[in-house]
């Protein structure tokens, strides 16, 4: 299918997908009647059960290589996605042929449908997430062939698809959602518009009480996908999702009804698939051993099967200069650091001054260990990103900083929150934030995922209180600002990445730079390593890129230095100056190119008087997948940072 295929693909190729495709019928079905015929029936559940084969044969792909992914979700809907396609095969007039969802990470029925509709090879599938292979953790239109949305920030579909079923008033626009998107507040805005304007759009939602980080039935009483939407007016049908009678007769009368409807089909999440039905971890890719299991049973021989032992996690080692060998990950010892903080009070003082919310990503973002070693502080919450930061900050309303709220989330998401930081800084909530999965560093997830905005938090005035942007570039230095900056005042924002990152050395020791005798100051540079040739400034997961760049040019004779700038929103204007007059300067961050700190750090200098030669490097185009072929991808390599200081010397 990808003409620029890696070799690793074009060997997948020649294998055979172990699930016949061919064998999936193109069914008519006429959603004006709601009685399935015994031979529509069984070709029904022939479909749905080559489409769940299909599903659970390729995504544990991504458990092969080591670039995870989603099995259970997509394995849910898949009776849905059948009957759908049955309806819009025998009346196309009356649809819009797309599977609009909600929760992207479901995309491989997109990547199913698209290979049903002949865009796609049935043996590429294999290459799912793998890097370049055009096959992501989430759809991205313009990318995969036959791919026809974008998706992946949960609960940003809805209100889109008002706007498509406005624009196509004769036909019924469909939308695959979930328990976990529907917490999201923009579907409640996006349920008012449907019903005033009464909108053809028609909702299916898999009702499996499952997200990431458990069951929405135990972290958030009270909470129901059908009361909610019944509440702002929809018709709702609710469905036994696998009892395909109950099932079909619910997906006829939603779409048979003049306006905006859903059914709420209630299932365990991966039914039927021994060893994950029912649990929260179905919610990701399936271990190969389980998927193997299943599809044994479902008929399929070892030898068909043989394909996962082919499949192999892709290795990148490089001998960092200047760093341990040994890595830690930023966004658990975000955690640790707060645990750290609270050890030193009682119980009592700690729930008394302490909040710390989730929004459904505790295992991600380092919460769960403040939650295991400080239940009294915890609060559980679900995919409500603004409410879950608004609450936070309504914690540390009129506290003095004597009470914080702390709040979580991927960096992606901090562009959600960005309105309701405004008002928390107006006033004056003492919260301190951490955004996890920062730049691109690991993000199989891609592009809808990467973390790169980080400064459009900082979007108040010159007078207003300060909104500190603090980026550690090792775990040392994630203790060293949690503990200093936690009983500060206004918003505080630290960030880490989804990768691990070594430790800092001093130069020419084995000793950490940011060890015992380290103090944190918040809005001080620090010289990692002076140089005469000019300097690179940089922080978080790429500071320790460039020093293996700088060391290396040191090694060769050029007198280059090295900036750590771990607070990334102040000028400093000691630090400044001493880089500032060296002939050149480059920043190199892994957060956008376009609003990065190298964006702003060249003015810094020019109002200061400083003409050094400038350049800064970023993330600047969308994602290639994979893991460690992002930060190449984006040419951020140390390879790439030599080069670029090599042609700023040239
Ligand atoms: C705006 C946003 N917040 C958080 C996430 C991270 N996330 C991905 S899936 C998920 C939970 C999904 O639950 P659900 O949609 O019910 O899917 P299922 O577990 O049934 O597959 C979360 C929190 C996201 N993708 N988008």
């Amino acid at each position: 299918m990808v003409s620029d295929a890696a070799p690793q693909q074009r060997r997948l190729r020649a294998q055979s997908f172990p699930v016949d495709l061919s064998k999936f019928k193109n069914l008519k079905l006429d959603y004006r009647r709601p009685q399935l015929s015994e031979q529509e029936k069984s070709d029904l559940l022939d479909n749905i059960n080559i489409f769940r084969d299909a599903i659970v044969a390729f995504s544990a792909t991504g458990n092969a290589r080591g670039v995870s992914g989603h099995t259970g979700g997509p394995f849910d809907t898949a009776p849905e996605v059948c009957i759908l396609l049955a309806f819009i095969n025998a009346n196309p007039e009356k649809f819009i042929d797309t599977f609009f969802d909600e929760a992207g990470h479901r995309v491989a029925t997109q990547y199913l449908l698209s290979t049903l509709d002949g865009h796609i090879d049935p043996e590429h599938l294999l290459n799912y997430r793998e890097a370049n292979s055009k096959l992501p953790g989430h759809p991205e239109l313009g990318l995969t062939p036959g791919v026809k949305f974008s998706s992946g920030r949960l609960g940003h579909m809805w209100a889109m698809i008002n706007g498509v079923a406005l624009a196509n008033k004769d036909k019924n626009v469909i939308m695959l959602g979930s328990d976990g998107s529907q917490q999201e507040g923009d579907d409640a805005e996006a349920a008012r518009l449907a019903v005033a304007q009464n909108l053809n759009v028609k909702l299916f939602i898999d009702d499996n009480d499952v997200t990431i980080s458990g069951h929405p039935s135990d972290y958030m009483k009270g909470y129901s996908v059908t009361k909610t939407l019944e509440g702002h007016g929809l018709k709702v049908v609710r469905a036994e999702g696998e009892n395909i009678d109950s099932l079909f007769k619910a997906v006829c009368e939603v779409v048979a009804y003049n306006g905006p409807a859903a059914v709420v089909a209630s299932r365990k999440i991966a039914p039927e698939i021994e060893g994950i039905e029912g649990e929260s971890h179905a919610h990701d890719v399936i271990p190969v051993a389980v998927a193997k299991k299943y599809l044994t049973k479902r008929g399929y021989t070892e030898d068909q099967l043989k394909f996962y032992d082919d499949i192999k996690p892709k290795s990148f080692s490089y001998d960092y200069k200047g760093v341990t060998s040994d890595k830690g990950a930023n966004r658990v010892i975000f955690g640790e650091a707060v645990n750290m903080v609270l050890d030193k009070l009682s119980k009592e003082e700690a729930a008394r001054r302490v909040m710390v919310i989730d929004s459904d990503l505790e295992g991600s973002t380092g919460l769960k260990g403040i939650h295991s070693a400080h239940p009294e502080v915890f609060v559980p919450s679900g995919v409500m990103e603004r409410g879950n930061f608004s609450a936070a900050a309504g914690f540390g309303f009129g506290g003095n900083g004597e009470r914080q709220g702390v709040f979580s989330t991927f960096s992606a998401f901090l562009e959600m929150c960005l309105s309701e930081m405004t008002m928390a800084r107006l006033n004056h909530c003492n919260v301190l934030c951490h955004f996890s999965h920062s730049g691109v560093d690991e993000m199989a997830d891609n592009t809808c995922h990467f973390g790169l905005n980080h400064f459009f938090a900082d979007n108040g005035l010159e007078d207003t209180a300060p909104t500190s942007l603090y980026f550690p570039a090792d775990g040392e230095q994630m203790k060293a600002i949690v503990n200093t900056v936690f009983w500060d005042q206004g918003i505080r924002i630290v960030f880490s990445t989804r990768s691990k990152v070594p430790y800092i050395l001093k130069q020419g020791t084995q000793d950490k730079l940011y060890g015992a005798d380290y103090k944190f100051v918040p809005g001080k540079e620090e010289v990692v390593r002076t140089g005469t040739a000019g300097y690179v400034v940089s922080f978080g997961d790429m500071l320790y890129r460039s020093l293996d760049a700088v060391e290396r040019l040191r090694e060769q004779g050029v007198d280059v230095g090295l900036i750590n700038k771990p607070t990334l929103n102040v000028v400093d204007e000691e630090t400044l100056k001493v880089y500032g007059s060296s002939p050149f300067v480059l920043v190199v961050e892994s957060i956008s190119q376009k609003n990065g700190l190298g964006s702003r750090l060249g003015t810094q200098l020019i109002q200061r008087g400083f003409t050094p030669k400038y350049k800064h490097i970023g993330t600047f185009h969308e994602g290639c997948g994979g893991i460690t072929d992002q930060i190449p991808y984006q040419k951020l390599h140390p390879a790439d940072i030599e080069s670029e200081i090599r042609k700023l010397m040239a």
